[in-house]
């Protein structure tokens, strides 16, 4: 222990990537995480080899007390004891991304967030970017640290930065070039006491609004308006619902018009569902208002262009393949109500879908009126079962609970599926219950949907 030591908390890919920076500027580091296990085992190895120390199974409260900084984990609560602890005794709180954003100054920043759509936004934005010749990378909630990436040997000038509520809470130094809100709807209220405490987090992507300031909103969406309705910065808005604001879809035309020309038929975007169309809109708006020499006619076409060849991220309305008929998508991403309701809407085909795995505190209600009208059968499985049993059941619903593991539900969905149907995985939960992420689900999902060994 010295006077310069950083305590890291968590040592998930935020925990290590934030380790290694932190040893690279030369501070000596505490990491600990209450877990244990072979993944962690591995990481702690990898730390350790860095010259940092490395504690699993539990954090030291009293070497937390005395640090010089916290970097926490996304994934670990205000309210767990190291943070309680760090807070009481005035100890600085920060995430991954504020740290790695500090030693990225030069690094100009489109920062997404939003209860859905904020991945492939960010991942359209970074296409977007590099369609008009821009080094650019996708960073934060996405996958990669941002820390990562600021230990590069030549980082990037742009990062298309995909910020969750967690990760808000504690980057203070939060500014960027362009602030990207998607939409808002309740979720992580396993976390959060309440809707309002959770949309409060949202809120700081704003925290430094400005004249001159500038931000993409969803003219569609009442609680995203209201969020943002008294900002100084410049607000830019999308729609697919109308002819509003400065991006929107020309339904008569079936046009994405973007600043008042015609950017792209909608027919020539390779993405399934109007949510999508929302998603293209939101990112070619944050990239032309990021800087004025991406809206001349020849960046306009080369966004255009880019469109078309963008392809989604995988685990989001993923089309896994056609087999024996039956179409099996991939929507494992969505790990909420409002993302299962999105994903029933682009339905097409009479489906069976997968209901299931750690509840999150939402009721399920909502999903009724979309399963009538688009469900042949509901399979419902995991720890959130009678939860949602309990919200669907007995209300009309075709609703059957699967037992077992993922696998048995996985038999079951072939079982029932008639050829010209789909089986979409869109659980509405997190996976944890069965998985370690839902990248993990989702990769279960498509294997057993082509039939390979588990
Ligand atoms: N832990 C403790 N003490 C605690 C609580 C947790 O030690 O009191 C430990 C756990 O044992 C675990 C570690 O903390 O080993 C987990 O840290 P983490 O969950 O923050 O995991 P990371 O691997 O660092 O991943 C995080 C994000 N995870 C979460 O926000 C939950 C990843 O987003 C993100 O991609 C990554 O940083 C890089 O930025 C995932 C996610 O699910 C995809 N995000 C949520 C979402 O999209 O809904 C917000």
């Amino acid at each position: 222990m010295t006077a310069r030591e950083v305590a890291v908390i968590g040592l998930g890919s935020s925990g290590l990537a934030s380790t290694r920076l932190l040893r690279r500027q030369g501070h000596d580091v505490y990491v600990s995480d209450a877990g244990q296990g072979a993944a962690l085992e591995e990481r702690a190895a990898v730390a350790r080899s860095l010259g940092a120390t490395v504690e699993l199974g539990r954090h030291d409260l009293e070497r937390i007390r005395q640090a010089a900084r916290v970097i926490a984990s996304p994934g670990v609560p205000p309210d767990a004891e190291p943070l309680v602890v760090a807070r009481s005794h005035g100890v600085p709180i920060a995430s991954e991304v504020e740290l790695g954003l500090s030693a990225l100054p030069n690094a100009r920043v489109i920062a997404i967030t939003g209860t859905n759509g904020k991945t492939t936004v960010t991942a359209l934005v970074e296409h977007l970017l590099r369609a008009l010749g821009r080094d650019a990378a996708a960073v934060g909630n996405i996958g990669t640290p941002v820390c990562e990436v600021a230990l590069r040997d030549a980082p990037p000038g742009w990062l298309a930065l995909e910020i969750s509520s967690f990760q808000l809470h504690d980057t203070p130094s939060l500014q960027p070039t362009v602030g990207v809100l998607t939409n808002l709807s309740p979720d992580h209220l396993d976390r959060y006491p309440s809707v309002e405490a959770y949309y409060a987090d949202k809120a700081l992507l704003f925290q430094h609004d400005r004249p001159g300031a500038h931000w993409v909103t969803n003219a569609d969406d009442s609680a995203s308006q209201r969020m943002c309705a008294e900002l100084a910065g410049q607000v830019s808005t999308f729609s697919i619902a109308g002819r509003l604001g400065d991006a929107f879809l020309d339904r008569a035309h079936r046009m994405l018009v973007v600043r008042d020309a015609p950017l792209l038929e909608r027919d020539r975007l390779p993405l399934l569902g109007g949510h999508n169309v929302a998603n293209a809109l939101a990112a070619t708006l944050a990239v032309m208002v990021a800087d004025p020499a991406h809206e001349s006619d020849e960046a306009r076409a080369r966004l255009a262009e880019a469109l078309t060849t963008f392809r989604p991220p995988a685990h989001r309305l993923e089309v896994v393949g056609e087999f024996d008929g039956i179409t099996w998508i991939n929507d494992s991403k969505a790990t909420n109500v409002a993302s299962a309701r999105v994903a029933l809407e682009a339905m097409s085909r009479p489906t069976i879908l997968l209901l299931g795995g750690r509840h999150k505190g939402e009721p399920y209600s909502s999903l009724l009126p979309l399963i009538t009208q688009h469900c042949q059968r509901v399979l419902v499985y995991g720890e959130a079962s009678d939860e949602i049993m309990g919200d669907l059941g007995g209300r009309g619903a075709p609703v059957e609970r699967v037992l077992g593991d993922f696998g048995a539900v996985m038999r079951r969905a072939r079982a029932v599926a008639e050829p010209g149907w789909a089986v979409l995985l869109s659980p509405a939960c997190s996976s944890y219950d069965m998985f370690n992420n839902y990248q993990e689900r989702g990769a279960a999902f498509a294997r057993a949907a082509r039939g390979d060994a588990p």
